[in-house]
């Protein structure tokens, strides 16, 4: 039977299949962590007593982090890169640049599995690999050579044709697919693209649109391995990870978009979510305070040759902060080396560290009700570390061109190839090290113990601490910034922030109550894979959310902690007192307050439900 490449490459990985509770297990040959989530990550495997990792490649990137206000990140730091010594993974240092886009430039290999602990893992399928996002305790245990359990995906065909046109971007595309499928549309399928048109774009383009798939939901998307990868490989210096993939000629995928590339225009996503999707033309009046181009979505070196393009010979204009961050240390030597650095500095620019930086609310945020063109992935509430801030995201081309006119504009029709794409990148591993397996690990004061949790029991009272709509994402539960991600090692004080930016006595009502249940719509823990977002809520009493449906990796999450999610749509407010009972089969809720009864199915795995009895992952080693 003709195949999909998806389907191919989970074939040739599958451990288990339960057709039943339509879960598989793959085996995970290589992993990624980032240094916010990969401190727990690490303290997990260090708990199963390995003494090193079993996957064929591990690596483990710090960027998230890099402001070092205090001891806490360098300290970060410091345990990340002696671990990664001691257990056998290779280390990328504060500075070498962003975890995706420095594992497509020298790791992402077609054919192969990775899961990453950060949402964004599914760049890495831009050269037809199965990268996926995921919680840092299924990373640890990948690490640990156990296979990656996840939902049966379905696969979704999405077929090119035609050719981008002249000012018009990768991301242009990917916002265009988000606007129509919406953040919660592409939750437990993979996205595979295919068709004529997948030739005309770029490896670093289809990283842009792999890496924004995380923003609908998608388990992963992914690329074949064609001419334009073996190219790519090439100018990487690295042809022999090269292997040409696709899917077979006549695949049938389980659901069909097509995308003609000529139709597409210029688009933003506008304030607060990355598929309030509009045209950029309609945007005109919308006058711009902060520009920053970055983030592991569009910070290759192609992203700097369009800015170029369009700054030469510009100014940015005055009222406007332009702010960029190359997404590596090889795109900064490279555009340092070929002129386009200087342009950008010419016109204006402010130079940033190659880091996530801004992209997580680690500086730059903008003015009180400040307008900010990002070239970045998300724009959820309070993300920038500005409430009132109205974030739209857009191209590199939008966000250059808006900068220098100090309104939103269209680039389309401009010319925008001023500069040689085709060029050798440098391949700077000055930054990279290898494990000598020699270190001993050193742990900084405010990198705490694991914290243990009991099971909870399968009938229990508890009240409803918060009850909340649609798309509450994890930003939203669990906020990061430069006030909070400093914590990332010490869920009693991280624990703190839970819901801060939206309910300021949230932790302190969950301390009083010593015991909670969080109530919410469709698509709760929405964003990203931050495994603190149950952790935390874990170490405050939450034993239950109760939300109409769930996004894949923070469901994920609250189970390998032991908080069981229901997926139920109920009416409870504040204080109501829930009760919840539950087997094997059935989920029935009370509201006791409301004198309300709920059943449901429950829709744990085998695998899942144990998890719950023994009161989450870490107990079962
Ligand atoms: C994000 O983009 O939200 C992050 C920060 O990269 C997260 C990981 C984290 O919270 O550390 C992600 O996407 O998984
Ligand atoms: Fe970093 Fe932003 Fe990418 Fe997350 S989305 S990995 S914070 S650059």
């Amino acid at each position: 039977m003709a195949e999909t490449l998806a389907r191919k490459i989970l074939k040739s990985h599958i451990v288990s299949e339960n057709e039943t509770d339509n879960v598989i297990t793959i085996k995970i040959d290589r992993t990624l962590t980032q240094d916010a989530t990969g401190t727990m990550a690490y303290l997990e495997f260090m708990s199963f007593g390995l003494d090193k990792v079993k996957t064929e490649l591990s690596v483990s990137y710090v960027d998230h982090n890099t402001l070092q206000n205090g001891f806490m990140n360098a300290d970060d730091h410091k345990f990340l890169q002696t671990v990664a010594d001691k257990y056998g993974i290779v280390f990328s240092k504060a500075g070498n640049g962003i975890c995706h886009q420095v594992n497509v430039e020298r790791f992402a290999k077609p054919g192969t599995t990775l899961l990453g602990s950060d949402s964004h893992t599914p760049t890495s399928g831009a050269v037809g690999a199965i990268a996926i996002g995921a919680g840092g305790l299924d990373v640890a245990c990948a690490m640990a050579g156990k296979p990656f359990l996840m939902v049966n995906p379905k696969i979704v065909g999405v077929k090119l044709t035609g050719k981008l046109r002249k000012g018009v971007a990768a991301k242009d595309v990917i916002l265009y697919l988000i606007g129509k499928m919406t953040t919660k549309g592409g939750v437990n399928k993979i996205i595979e693209y295919y068709g004529d048109g997948v030739k005309t774009l770029s490896v670093p383009e289809r990283a842009t649109i792999c890496n924004m798939g995380a923003e609908v939901g998608a388990t992963t998307s992914l690329f074949p391995s064609d001419e334009i990868t073996r190219e790519f490989f090439a100018l990487q210096s690295r042809s022999e990870d090269f292997l040409p993939l696709s899917a077979d000629e006549g695949a049938t995928y389980d659901e069909n978009v097509e995308i003609d590339l000529s139709e597409i225009v210029p688009y933003a996503a506008c304030p607060n979510s990355p598929d309030n999707v509009k045209p950029i033309s309609e945007l005109s009046s919308v006058k711009v305070d902060q520009v920053l181009i970055g983030s592991c979505t569009n910070s290759g070196y192609g992203d700097f040759v369009k800015v170029a393009s369009i700054l030469k010979g510009r100014k940015v204009h005055k009222d406007v902060s332009l702010a960029i961050a190359p997404g590596s240390q090889q795109v900064l030597r490279m555009i340092a080396k070929n002129g386009i650095l200087d342009v950008l500095l010419s016109a204006g620019a402010r130079i940033l560290e190659s880091a996530c930086g801004p992209c997580i609310g680690m500086g730059q945020s903008p003015s009180t009700d400040g307008v900010s063109l990002r070239t970045f992935n998300r724009n959820f509430y309070g993300r920038s570390g500005t409430n009132s801030a109205k974030v739209y995201l857009v191209s590199p081309e939008v966000a250059a061109l808006s900068a220098v006119k100090g309104y939103v504009s269209s680039p389309i029709g401009m010319d925008l190839d001023l500069f040689p794409q085709d060029v050798d990148y440098p391949t700077c591993e000055n930054l990279l090290f290898k494990p000598t397996f020699k270190s001993e690990v050193v742990m900084g004061p405010n990198i705490k113990p694991l914290p243990k949790f009991l099971p909870i029991e399968k009938d229990f009272t508890a009240k409803v601490v918060i009850s909340l709509e649609d798309n509450i994402t994890t930003d939203h539960i669990m906020p990061a910034g430069a006030k909070v991600l400093p914590y990332r090692s010490n869920i009693e004080k991280i624990s703190e922030f839970v819901f801060s930016n939206i309910d300021e006595k949230f932790s302190k009502r969950c301390k009083e109550l010593g015991s909670g249940i969080i109530v919410a719509k469709q698509n709760y823990g929405q964003g990203s894979s931050r495994e603190h977002a149950a952790i935390a809520p874990r170490f405050l009493g939450i034993k239950a959310v109760i939300a109409s449906s769930f996004a894949r990796i923070h469901r994920k999450n609250l189970i390998n902690f032991g908080i069981i999610p229901i997926e139920l749509d109920i009416e409870a407010d504040m204080y109501d007192e829930i009760n919840v009972k539950f087997d094997r089969n059935t989920v029935w809720v009370t509201n006791k307050t409301k004198n309300k009864e709920y059943k449901a199915t429950n829709n744990l795995s085998d695998e899942e439900y144990e998890l719950i009895a023994v009161g989450g992952l870490l107990n079962t080693f």
